[in-house]
């Protein structure tokens, strides 16, 4: 085609586009974000405002409508803003560095996009941890034609908060401690194990270099529904019928949702409407959108409460006046039976975080050696079985219904979550092999978290001659180091994936950790495969369970790339991401903004420290770690005149499994700083099973050491620890003494620990270089 032809086409399309624009009206919003100190739980610290609020105010707009929002930074940092749910053409899709340039401090960002869809949706932060501090709103698109029957609405957006800075938050994470397990009351110490009479289970975890079971990381003082940890909304009046749109803005959190009164009318999930149904107790993952219409009752106000899914916490909103129909409560997670359950079903768990061969993806190889072994034509036959039992369940369930008061659902609820025992259950499971029925247990033991009560109101399924391509993605982390990915890659490691225009993608998620993930995909809806089969439910985000699989498929009617991720904060920023790629030309806008800033953002150093002063001696330990790096400093002098300190670089080769080169400085004789030894040391350091840490090396006087330690905590907050270290000279470099083949030296210590704070702890030790004594460590 020549100039002039290409000339005309563009300024035909251009003149066209506007035409179609001028004839659709247009919104226009401004927000601007903005840094202030916000008072959320008890204290005054620095949040990231929207229009001067936390959460940012609701965006309304009427489907078929043009947007037009402007963003504008009035922070010192560069900001972003992803529209979570929505399909709107690429560049604005807010992912900085990925689709859309990050927006600097003092500048503002036009967004614009024709409103295809309506529903329930949200906006948030894409950089960094900004989410966390409170960069999130809500986004309502009202339908063209009304189809519901309610008559008034409200928005509620849940999220959890921190007092801390949310780097801290991840720097402690990366070092893992555990004290915001017992910050929030959840920490598993052998006391309660053994009481419990699981220290077999507690054995078999540790033998996969697993602390126990999970379920949220992070201790928040407060979890907020719009904003606050109770609202009151009295201007409800009896008869109202109330459309409840909810948001889980939250960070990390995930909740349990439940009403007083009547059961309200699920009318919608991640936007889009699904069938009706009267439904209680609801899961809500981060990141998803519930809709409900809730009736005012004649007397009496009732409770919206949202406890979080560890239950460390709730949320309640009230609708209406007059005497509270409290919500039911929801019993907190049995951490320790889950572990006595899941020990049980002998899976295999602690799947690499982070593999020896990033380059190679063996996905099939890596779901066949970790998690519940069985091979694909049980699986198959197991899909089916499952689907038919939870048919029978809801058949049973819908009888139930009419007669169970909320007592009765509380009661029922335990019941679910201890499924094991169940006659039914147990009868449907007869003739199946072991690990079938292992499975099945399994799934059982995670069945509240099934998504079979949501049903599309129109079949889903895409064009038969549409070809399908399957993915498989492993769920893999590593809590100890806080390193989250996929397939044991985390994204920093991998290429984009190709996604094709016209074909169905199919992904299976193999969850291979022992936490729930919040799977999301921007720019595209997905069928979420249950028992509906062809009637299966559209989302955005779905969640996968621990140790479960889910399988979502989604037409590939896009173009760019696409971010992929699982929208726990702190595990997307641990790796846990992928961009999905239709491999079209990269938009010129993006010129200067490399996709590798995103990337980086995954892999980033934290450094983190102790200082201890004791009594007998005085200690400093730095550690500054990325994905696959350490840099490691320590230091101990006695005031017996020993000591020892070690620089040393650390690879590692795989999650458990690292090399080293340092340099090791002692002195030379006990009890003296006369004369110091330096040498120069290499080894390998490896994480075993039962989760000791082993230190093999050999200096530059060829002399081989061992080292060997393991902490162990007891009770809550208190732990003991132990190390020994053997080193023998066989006189290769070193002259020995006269009539001896070796020279030996041993290093050992042993002591305990109490955590007064996230930053202090009690010791005592002995060391048998510096002696025994008390003293403080001081975490930084
Ligand atoms: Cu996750």
């Amino acid at each position: 085609m020549n100039n002039i032809k290409k000339y005309i086409l563009v300024v035909t399309l251009t003149i066209l586009h506007f035409a179609a624009i001028a004839q659709m009206d247009t919104t226009v919003y401004t927000i601007s974000i903005k840094k202030k100190m916000v008072k959320n739980a008890g204290k005054e610290v620095m949040g990231m405002t929207i229009n001067g609020g936390i959460p940012g105010p609701t965006l309304r707009f009427v489907e078929g409508e043009y947007a037009v929002i402007y963003v504008k930074n009035e922070m010192d940092v560069e900001t972003s803003i992803h529209w979570h749910g929505l399909l709107l053409p690429n560049f604005y899709d807010g992912v900085p560095y990925l689709n859309t340039p990050p927006i600097e401090p003092g500048h503002t960002q036009k967004y614009e996009f024709p409103l295809i869809q309506s529903g329930t949706y949200w906006y948030h932060s894409h950089t960094m941890l900004q989410e966390q501090s409170g960069v999130y709103g809500s986004l309502v698109i009202e339908p063209k034609k009304k189809t519901l029957d309610y008559n008034k609405e409200l928005v509620v957006v849940l999220s959890d908060w921190t007092n801390e800075k949310p780097s801290n938050v991840l720097r402690y994470l990366k070092r893992s401690t555990e004290w915001y397990n017992f910050r929030k009351g959840t920490a598993t110490p052998l006391n309660r194990v053994i009481a419990r009479g699981a220290f077999g289970a507690q054995l078999n975890f540790w033998k996969q270099r697993m602390e126990g079971a999970d379920i949220a990381d992070i201790y928040y003082p407060a979890f907020l529904s719009n904003g606050s940890q109770k609202q009151e909304y009295p201007e409800f009046e009896p008869g109202d019928k109330v459309r409840l749109r909810v948001v889980n803005g939250a960070a990390s959190t995930s909740f349990w949702m439940t009403f007083g009164g009547e059961d309200p009318v699920l009318v919608s999930s991640d936007g889009l409407d699904v069938v009706p149904v009267s439904h209680n107790k609801t899961f809500i993952a981060v990141a998803e959108t519930y809709d409900f219409i809730v009736t005012i009752p004649n007397n009496g106000k009732v409770e919206f409460r949202s406890t979080a899914q560890d239950g460390s916490g709730t949320t309640s909103v009230f609708l209406g006046i007059g005497n509270l129909l409290a919500a039911p409560d929801v019993p907190q997670p049995d951490k320790i039976g889950m572990m006595q359950q899941m020990a049980k079903m002998d899976m295999r768990m602690g799947a690499p975080a982070l593999k020896f061969q990033p380059n190679k993806d063996e996905p099939y190889k890596l779901k066949e050696s970790w998690g519940m072994q069985m091979n694909e034509s049980a699986e198959k036959g197991m899909h089916m079985n499952h689907m038919d039992m939870d048919k029978k369940d809801m058949d049973k369930k819908d009888m139930d219904k009419k007669d169970m008061d909320k007592k009765d659902m509380d009661k029922k609820d335990e019941k679910e979550s201890m499924p094991m025992d169940d006659d039914i259950k147990m009868q449907s499971m007869k003739g199946m092999t072991s690990g079938e029925s292992r499975k099945m247990k399994s799934m059982r033991m995670f069945s509240e978290y099934n998504y079979d009560y949501l049903k599309s109101p129109a079949k889903t399924t895409y064009d038969v001659n549409a070809p399908v391509r399957e993915v498989l993605l492993n769920l893999t982390g590593n809590m100890s180091r806080y390193i989250w990915s996929m397939n044991g890659i985390p994204l920093a490691e991998t290429d984009k994936i190709k996604i094709k225009e016209g074909e169905v993608t199919r992904i299976t998620f193999n969850n291979l950790t022992m936490m729930h993930h919040p799977m999301h995909l921007h720019g595209h809806f997905f069928r979420v495969i249950n028992a509906n089969g062809e009637y299966s439910p559209l989302k955005h985000t779905v969640n996968v369970p621990p140790m479960q699989q889910v399988t979502i498929e989604f037409y590939g009617n896009e173009y760019g790339d696409w971010f992929f991720h699982c929208h726990i904060l702190y595990h997307m920023m641990g790796g846990m991401a992928r961009i999905f790629s239709y491999d079209t030309p990269r938009d010129s806008r993006l010129v200067g903004h490399p996709v590798s800033k995103l990337v980086h953002e995954t892999n980033q150093y934290y450094t983190w420290g102790i200082i201890d002063a004791s009594s007998q001696m005085a200690g400093l330990s730095l550690v500054s770690s990325n994905i696959r790096n350490q840099f490691n400093l320590s230091a101990e002098v006695g005031y017996n005149e020993n000591l020892e300190a070690e620089f040393s670089y650390e690879r590692y080769i795989y999650d458990y499994f690292r090399v080293f080169v340092g340099v090791n400085v002692e002195n030379e004789s006990p009890d003296s700083f006369d004369e110091l030894s330096t040498t120069a040391v290499a080894g390998f350091r490896f994480f075993t099973p039962y989760m000791f840490n082993l230190d093999v090396r050999v200096d530059n006087q060829l002399r081989p050491r061992i080292g060997i330690g393991r902490a162990v905590m007891l009770f809550p907050r208190f732990s003991v620890f132990g190390y020994y270290e053997y080193q023998v000279d066989f006189g290769a470099v070193n002259t020995l003494e006269v009539g001896k083949d070796f020279e030996q030296e041993i290093v050992w210590n042993a002591g305990a620990e109490y955590m007064v704070s996230r930053d202090f702890s009690f010791v005592g030790s002995y060391d048998n270089r510096f002696g025994g004594g008390v003293g403080l460590s001081l975490r930084f």
